[in-house]
């Protein structure tokens, strides 16, 4: 999968150098490649904001600089037809949220472009043309609000890269998580098995693995139950 990145702070993205993705990356699973969306700006300054059309607090990202990133990428990805026509993502509080379906279906794509706005937003004009080179989607996290949408992409770009083939060496540990059966995922325990007057629940120690896979749908139903009763609603 390639996943390109355009921010005016590439410096977030470093850490897509350690860890799962990181090795994914060396394997060559994972093609990702990080722009300063400044290199798209031509005056001295490298302006890429200026004041709202319509007056109001705050800069809004000017669309020059966008158009230029968003057509060098698309042309770079040059011959591979299914890089054409990418799914351009814009993270955004005002977008639909972003799911573990969205994870699913985001990772079944060949090219992915993730546009990280700053300031109080990019020129609106930019999404519209956007759409003509690529299909878009504006994605939130979540109902709060970051300062740009760096810090989303990572996260974003983290749950749908583990779910790339070969990125996590065993799959089936994607098949027992939190969210991948509707359900949160039952605990977890490692030896020993008292710690500090705390035991393992005597039954995973039982070694019924009929009694032990009850048990443990049960878990995850109650703490559904518990902290999460809006998924026992859908
Ligand atoms: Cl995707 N972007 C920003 N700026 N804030 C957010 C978000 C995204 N999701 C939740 N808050």
């Amino acid at each position: 999968m390639r996943i390109d990145v355009v921010s005016i702070f590439p410096a977030f993205f470093d850490a897509l150098e350690v860890s799962l993705l990181g090795k994914a990356r060396g394997a060559g699973i994972l093609d990702v490649r990080v722009h300063d969306l400044r290199s798209w700006a031509h005056d001295r300054h490298r302006t890429v904001d200026d004041t709202p059309y319509g007056g109001g607090a705050g800069m809004v990202m000017k669309p020059e600089p966008w158009g230029e990133a968003l057509d060098s990428i698309v042309a770079d990805a040059g011959d591979d037809p299914a890089a054409q026509h990418p799914v351009i993502i814009f993270p955004s509080p005002a977008g639909e949220v972003f799911t573990q379906a969205t994870a699913r279906e985001l990772a079944e794509e060949r090219h992915l472009v993730f546009g990280c706005g700053r300031y109080e937003g990019i020129d609106e004009r930019v999404f519209s043309y956007a759409a003509t080179i690529g299909r878009v989607r504006l994605v939130s996290l979540g109902d709060y609000v970051l300062n740009g949408g760096e810090v989303a992409s990572m996260a974003m770009i983290e749950a749908i890269g583990r779910l790339v083939p070969g990125v996590v060496g065993n799959p089936a540990s994607l098949v027992e998580e939190s969210h991948e059966d509707g359900l949160l995922e039952y605990p977890s325990y490692t030896k020993p098995a008292s710690w500090r007057e705390r035991e393992v629940p005597p039954i995973l120690l039982s070694g019924n693995h009929g009694a032990i896979a009850t048990w443990r749908r049960e878990q995850q139903i109650e703490r559904t139950r518990d902290r999460r009763p809006d998924l026992l609603a859908e």
